[in-house]
């Protein structure tokens, strides 16, 4: 790792660090990326094009008219980068598979190409002693399945699950870690009802019908991938999961029409989707509030059994929280239609470079609930990190105290979720890179190491440092 650019003494101290400090030396720290943000090349070998490789193109879809045709050049600097996870010490890397770079145009055979990436990273990241945590959709449909309706269409989970067997046909043998999705509610929310992410559709029942099909494409490639693994004589150890990106949903108020929007974000929020996983069964509120609106979940004979399979463990992504109000700043109801969720009221707390208020109280909370409401599993936290307005120094060098105290504030509120009696056996901190940011394009930094994206040099920042001290001291402590 190249630490040229910084400071003979990078040593930070937070208020935080005797709290983490209980954390077992067993706990599993990694980092996290996913592949169209990070790995550029995307006319090379084989790859066809993504939603997102489209949605880039639609004017004033993205920042800056930013793109991921380059990012931060991954796929041609990949060992590099797999050095910087290995020098800062980590267990684990979690990263996504490229759907268009495996299996051009989303139908088919393999692209031995695209896989034979995959396969050198997978093998670079065991040299390094690096467990590989595979995602295998983080938003990269390919643009011929969107063609063909996107997720909306019941026939794309099934695609999914093909394509999930053929990566998993060629990773298998070493990946033990595999999760289905990344963040299913971005897909269908942001992507098909909000358009403010690809497809950029703005069509609510669409979006309702994505949420079960993206359940249903999960619950089918998990079993394909089973039964690839010998069933119930597994060849290969072999641990399963989903990862959903969580909050809490509060009300501003305690009036009825603030709690009825509360109610509304926690049901599309985390019961749509914990709900039919654990339970094999939609929430009923939803399901009326969908019914009343003429909507039906396309739910056929048998999916819930598919979708309610036993999951190894589930992956908990969180960055902020907000509260609901179901009225306008003057206090007119807001159409429900319109606006499902209500309008977001802040807590007047500070904010990251996303707009995105500091609220580690929160995500406590949010895993506390979820090992309560939805129990049985291990969770790992597979994402959090925080976007700030960088500066480095004349060499390169980013002093950000405040990604610090963030990931500081933010493991610890994991130590509370544990002391509080839920199972958390690892966090990933989003990102390894700074790198494109959907909709923001670059303009929003989230890594622990700088990029320059005028030379493409990686320039590891003091959190990446106080990330590595940290889990050496908590390594140490026991
Ligand atoms: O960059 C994203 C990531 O792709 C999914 N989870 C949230 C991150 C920050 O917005």
């Amino acid at each position: 790792m190249d630490t040229s650019a910084a400071p003979a003494d990078t040593r930070v101290a937070t208020r935080h660090d005797s709290t983490i400090d209980r954390l077992p030396a067993t706990f599993r720290w990694g980092t996290a990326t996913s592949a169209y943000q990070i790995e550029g090349a995307v006319d090379e070998d084989g790859r066809t094009q993504s939603i997102w490789d489209t949605f880039g193109r639609v004017p004033g879809a993205v920042d800056n008219g930013d793109t991921g045709d380059v990012a931060c050049d991954h796929y041609h600097r990949m060992p590099q980068d797999v050095g910087l996870i290995r020098e800062l010490g980590l267990d684990a890397y979690r990263f996504s598979i490229a759907w268009p770079r495996v299996q051009p145009g989303g139908r088919g055979p393999a692209n031995a190409a695209g896989l034979a990436f995959y396969d050198r990273l997978v093998d670079e990241l065991l040299d390094g002693g690096i467990e590989p945590w595979v995602t295998l959709y983080h938003w990269d449909l390919p643009q011929e399945l969107e063609d063909a309706g996107g997720w909306p269409n019941r026939d794309t989970a099934y695609r999914f699950a093909d394509y999930a067997e053929l990566v998993y046909a060629r990773l298998g043998d070493r990946v033990e870690h595999w999760t289905t999705l990344n963040e299913p509610w971005c897909s269908a929310m942001l992507g098909y009802v909000e358009g403010v992410q690809a497809p950029g559709r703005r069509e609510f029942a669409a979006g309702m019908h994505s949420v079960h099909h993206l359940l249903l494409g999960h619950g089918l490639a998990a079993a394909r991938i089973r039964e690839a693994n010998g069933g119930d004589a597994p060849r290969h150890p072999l641990s399963l999961a989903i990862t959903l990106n969580l909050s809490t949903a509060r009300a501003a108020t305690d009036s009825p029409a603030d709690q009825e929007v509360a109610r509304r974000a926690d049901g599309l929020g985390t019961r749509v989707y914990l709900d039919p996983l654990w339970y094999g069964r939609y929430p009923e509120d939803i399901v009326a509030d969908l019914a009343a609106r003429g909507i039906e979940l396309p739910v056929q004979d048998g999916d819930l059994e598919v979708i309610s399979a036993p999951l190894d463990t589930l992956g908990v992504n969180y960055y902020f929280s907000m509260k609901s109000s179901g009225v306008d700043e003057n206090g007119a109801p807001l159409d429900a239609s319109g606006s499902p969720t209500g309008r977001a009221v802040p807590y007047g707390l500070p904010r990251t470079a996303m707009g995105w208020e500091i609220m580690p109280e929160d995500f406590a909370e949010v895993l506390t609930r979820v090992g309560r409401d939805y129990p049985g599993v291990p969770i790992f936290v597979t994402e959090n990190g925080a976007a700030f307005a960088d500066v480095p120094d004349t060499a390169g060098f980013v002093r950000d105290q405040g990604r610090i105290d963030y990931l500081a504030a933010h493991i610890a509120a994991v130590v509370a979720a544990r002391d509080a009696g839920t199972d958390i056996r690892g966090y990933f901190v989003w990102s390894l890179l700074d790198n494109f940011e959907w909709a923001y394009g670059y303009d929003k930094r989230f890594g622990i190491v700088r990029v320059d994206y005028n030379t493409q040099q990686r320039i590891p920042k003091q959190s990446a440092l106080w990330y590595r001290d940290t889990i050496q001291r908590v390594r140490a402590s026991e």
